[in-house]
């Protein structure tokens, strides 16, 4: 999963970066595109990695990328180029400034900042719209494309993301290489002063946030980045002082995991312990396909054991003899925490 910071100039981002990878990129104007990739913590993990001693343990991973402001615009906006750059994220979080900056002219307006970006995604997203539908209408070839184009523009010109409209009234299939940003999941983070920090989100910025399809979070970045480069142990502490229960990134992967809709599964064995991500619902021969292209194009069956057995009982030969491995087909619906087996044939 690659989610990119994005934003209005001076809003944080970069601090968020430091705050969710733990790097120490400098704060400060501008710089250039960067990458960091996080392990998602998950203690089911920690604990098989325990009773297999693998010779390798592997953790489902995040990649940030902090998208650079864009500064000495009179006002806000976004360039071609950086709209660009926000296309090339697979989901968004866009991080809202809650605090004063000095190098900013003007009070934080955090609900004006989210107005302002869904606004400039939704005519960024309707200009793509209406070029294809003209092209559309002169090749007079797909009607079903057509329709889909139609679709997006109607909710477009009704001020509506394009990720509200479900998939069964809109065949995604025909958005593919058009970078549209409203169809893009979206987590809102609100970056406040650290005084602020334990306050939760306004309730009418929730509320925005629900009609737009989008999650949040509140974060205090600049207290929040020094916190993370801690040792993990004295970590604690600081963010009770601070009146959160949990790291940034934590509280970050939980939002995030919610928002897709992710689930974990795992692979077991000496070799490797491993934990994969998939959308909730995804069937077993899809997840197989996760691992490697041939599990799904041999998939026999899969040998499912829930975690939670597989703890009750400590081995999988003790899940065998009390008759609790469950032999799955192609069409298994995998669960959070199943520990799975592929069996396949190429
Ligand atoms: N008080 C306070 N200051 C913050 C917070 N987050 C960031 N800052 C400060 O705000 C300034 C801008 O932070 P950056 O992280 O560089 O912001 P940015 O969005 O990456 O900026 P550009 O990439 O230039 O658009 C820095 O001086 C940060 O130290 C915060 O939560 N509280
Ligand atoms: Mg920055």
């Amino acid at each position: 999963m690659k989610i990119g910071l994005v934003g209005f100039a001076g809003s944080g981002k970069t601090t968020v970066f430091n705050t969710m990878t733990g790097l120490h990129v400098p704060a400060g104007f501008g710089g250039e595109v960067r990458l960091g990739a996080v392990r998602v913590p998950d203690e089911r993990i920690d604990k098989l990695s325990a009773i297999f001693s693998p010779k390798k343990t592997t953790w489902a991973e995040m990649s940030f990328c902090d998208v650079p402001g864009e500064h000495g615009a009179e006002k806000k906006g976004l360039s071609a180029k950086g709209l660009q750059q926000i296309r090339d994220q697979e989901a968004l979080c866009l991080v809202l400034r809650d605090f004063d900056n000095p190098a900013i002219e003007g009070t934080p307006d955090p609900a004006g900042d989210l107005e302002a970006f869904h606004v400039e995604c939704c005519f960024a997203d309707l200009e793509i719209v209406e070029r294809r539908i003209d092209r559309l209408k002169k090749e007079r070839k797909d009607l079903a494309e057509l329709a889909s184009f139609e679709k997006m523009k109607e909710a477009l010109e009704s001020d509506r993301p394009l990720r509200l409209i479900p998939p069964e009234e809109l065949d995604r299939a025909h958005l593919k290489g058009y970078g549209l940003l409203t169809d893009r999941a979206l987590l809102v983070a609100l970056n406040r002063d650290e005084g602020r920090a334990r306050e939760p989100m306004p309730a009418a910025l929730a509320a925005r946030l629900g009609q737009l399809g989008a999650a949040g979070m509140v974060l205090s970045a600049a207290v929040e980045a020094e916190i993370a480069a801690l040792e993990p142990a004295d970590q604690a502490a600081f963010l009770a002082d601070l009146g959160v229960s949990e790291a940034a990134l934590a509280r970050f992967i939980r939002t995030a995991y919610g928002l897709l809709d992710l689930i974990s599964f795992f692979t077991v064995g000496p070799d490797e312990v491993r934990a994969w991500t998939i959308r909730r619902g995804t069937r077993a021969r899809q997840a197989a396909g996760r691992i490697h292209s041939d599990l799904e194009r041999g998939f026999i069956r899969a040998e499912v054991i829930p975690y939670e057995v597989f703890m009750a009982h400590g081995s999988e030969h003790a899940v065998k003899e009390a008759g609790l491995l469950q032999i799955e087909g192609k069409d298994y619906v995998v669960a959070d925490g199943d520990i799975l087996h592929v069996r396949f044939n190429v």
